[in-house]
């Protein structure tokens, strides 16, 4: 998958791209981000890429002459998204998406914004990650490229690991435990440490259902519980008390 970056800060993602799981499947050759600096399609003498917003008022607005530039040089993989707060949500669904193309391209807004001839005619779309406003698109490319990177088959080692997590399925995930079973008298539920495999599907599957219930019902959207899933609660409601 290749991944093509528009930032005036290329430095602000190459540390977060080289470590981990991105630098892992960098160097596996599963992904390939290319990151560009519009700065270097300037044609000034100060190599200018923002200047003060027609009509008056504060602040800064990125120019449209180096982004144009730097994405028409480039020719790089389309969609071209700019990351802004009035974007399209960005979510899991969409990552999944993106995880099974080819490539997709991201550009990174900064100051006050960016010329809207930008977002009207080079980009295809913008895209948010939440609603608040950063300093810049940077931390929110990062988002979007390590919650699509993670989900290209290969790039996390355990297949299993991506599939039933989280906003993969309607529920949150299930609590997780490693040793010690007692730290300082805090105690590894028991039914982790019974090997009953079956009985820890159940359990596990209760307590995801539970903490979805208790902290984001919406998830569930307006359906009732089946029967299964109310006959689960009412077994497991010792566990949820203890
Ligand atoms: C940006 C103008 C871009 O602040 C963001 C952002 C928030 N959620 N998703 C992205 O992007 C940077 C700020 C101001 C354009």
């Amino acid at each position: 998958m290749r991944v093509d970056v528009f930032t005036i800060f290329p430095e602000y993602l190459e540390t977060p791209l080289g470590l981990s799981i991105l630098g892992r499947a960098a160097e596996a050759g599963r992904l390939d981000v290319r990151l560009h600096d519009p700065r270097d399609f300037t044609a000034d003498r100060h190599r200018s890429i923002d200047d003060t917003p027609m009509g008056g008022g504060a602040g800064m607005v990125m120019m449209p002459e180096p982004l144009f530039a730097a994405v028409e040089a480039v020719d790089p993989p389309r969609p071209l998204f700019l990351l802004a707060p009035g974007g399209r949500r960005f979510d899991h669904l969409l990552a999944a998406e993106l995880a099974g193309s080819a490539g997709f391209s991201l550009l990174c807004g900064r100051y006050e914004g960016v010329d809207q001839r930008v977002a009207d005619h080079l980009c295809d779309g913008e895209l948010s990650i939440g609603d608040y406003v950063l300093a810049g698109g940077e931390a929110a490319a990062l988002v979007v490229i390590e919650a699509v990177a993670r989900l290209v088959p290969g790039v996390v080692g355990n297949e299993a690991s991506t599939g039933d997590e989280s906003f993969a399925g309607p529920l949150l995930e299930y609590p997780q435990y490693t040793r010690p079973a007692d730290f300082r008298g805090l105690e590894v539920p028991d039914v982790l440490r019974s090997g009953d495999h079956a009985r820890i599907a159940r359990w596990r599957w209760a307590q995801a259902l539970r903490r979805t219930l208790e902290r984001r019902p919406d998830l569930l959207g307006d359906r009732e519980l089946t029967g299964e899933e109310r006959r689960l609660l009412r077994e497991t409601q010792d566990d949820a008390e203890e």
